[in-house]
Order: structure tokens, then C-alpha cells, then sequence
């Protein structure tokens, strides 16, 4: 937990503004400090689309349910790795964090997770990701989406192994509220890929 992200310099930014009497700006010195944290310092290389990937995550509060994500699993099979998992709160986002060389020092290391993690893949919602850096900034992975079904708040994702092994969180993020898992071990699938 050492290392943190622009995020919350961010916010130590926006709350030394409030302390040092700035701003009777308030909230809205506080949002122009994470647009600026991320926006200019590490611009997104490829937006595809409006929100792609999504914009700084939020800051972690207690989520609505008790149990926001639950059912989540890695299993590998063959050269492939599956990705399950059930998002009970009405996230935007449905993350999948993947530190593939187990290395903290490289990849985004904002991940709010016990222990370090330097995520060097992302999924989010149908799109894959590969970390830029440390900060949130990440590149699209041109390839066939990642999304292999949602049936209701269930997602399962598959990747190659090169981009799924590895630990594993994931993380749901509604805009206001961020919620991540524990890592997950990755286990082998218990019948062939379906
Ligand atoms: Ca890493």
C-alpha cells in the first residue's frame, strides 16, 4: 500500500488547496486536480471511444451491498485463462487487474489491494487493456474482445495465457464507488475451455 497513485495525490493537492484557504472552490478544485493529475500527465493513447478506458477510478467507499462482487474465479485451461465473476452492485466498470509478471514495480500500482500489485493488464467491461505506466494510463489491445459472455451481473472473460496468468483482482467502479477483490489464485479449469 506504499505506493500510491495520482489519484489520491491528487487529492492531497486538492485538500492542501481547501486547508490553505485557495479555494472557495471546493469540489470543483478537487475535480480539476484528478482531471489534471491524470489528463495532462498521462495522456490516453488510444481512446477509442468515449469512456475507454474509464476515467480515474473513484475513491474506495463502502459499497451499497454488503457483497458487491462475488463467485469470482481464474482458472487456466490449455492456453487460455477464464475469468468468472458476479457484480451484485450496478458498476459501470467491471475490471479485471492482472499483474502478469507478479512484479509491483511495473504496472499500474493504484490497485487498492493488501500487499503490492503493479497491474500490467486490464480488462474492462469488453475491452483489454496493457498498463502505460504506473499512473492510470493504458493502452487498447486491438484484439477479439475479451468478453466471452454476461448473463445477467455475471461476466466471464477469457485471455491468452500470456496476458491472464499471473495474480488477480478484480474491481467493479460505478464512478462514485470503487470496490476491489482480494487476489485471486489461479486455479486449472475444472473440465476443457468452453
Ligand atoms: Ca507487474
Amino acid at each position: 500500500m506504499r505506493e500510491r497513485t495520482g489519484r489520491h495525490l491528487a487529492a492531497a493537492i486538492a485538500l492542501a488547496l481547501t486547508v490553505s484557504g485557495c479555494a472557495g472552490a471546493g469540489a470543483g478544485a478537487q475535480a480539476e486536480a484528478t482531471n489534471d493529475a491524470v489528463g495532462k500527465g498521462f495522456p490516453i493513447v488510444t481512446p477509442p471511444a468515449a469512456e475507454s478506458p474509464s476515467p480515474t477510478p473513484s475513491s474506495s467507499v463502502p459499497a451499497a451491498t454488503a457483497k458487491p462482487i462475488v463467485k469470482y474465479s481464474a482458472c487456466s485451461s490449455g492456453g487460455t485463462v477464464t475469468f468468472t465473476a458476479t457484480y451484485q452492485d450496478d458498476f459501470e466498470f467491471h475490471h479485471v487487474f492482472i499483474d502478469t509478471d507478479g512484479d509491483h514495480r511495473t504496472g499500474y500500482t493504484g490497485v487498492d489491494v493488501a500487499g503490492d500489485f503493479g497491474a500490467d493488464i486490464m480488462i474492462e467491461n469488453d475491452l483489454l487493456f496493457r498498463s502505460n505506466g504506473t499512473e492510470w494510463s493504458w493502452v487498447e489491445v486491438k484484439a477479439k474482445s475479451p468478453l466471452l459472455s454476461r448473463s445477467g451481473d455475471t461476466y466471464r472473460w477469457r485471455l491468452k495465457a500470456a496476458q491472464g496468468r499471473g495474480r488477480v483482482v478484480f474491481n467493479g467502479d460505478d464512478g462514485t464507488t470503487e470496490v476491489t477483490t482480494p487476489v485471486v489464485t489461479l486455479k486449472e479449469c475444472d473440465g476443457p475451455a468452453s
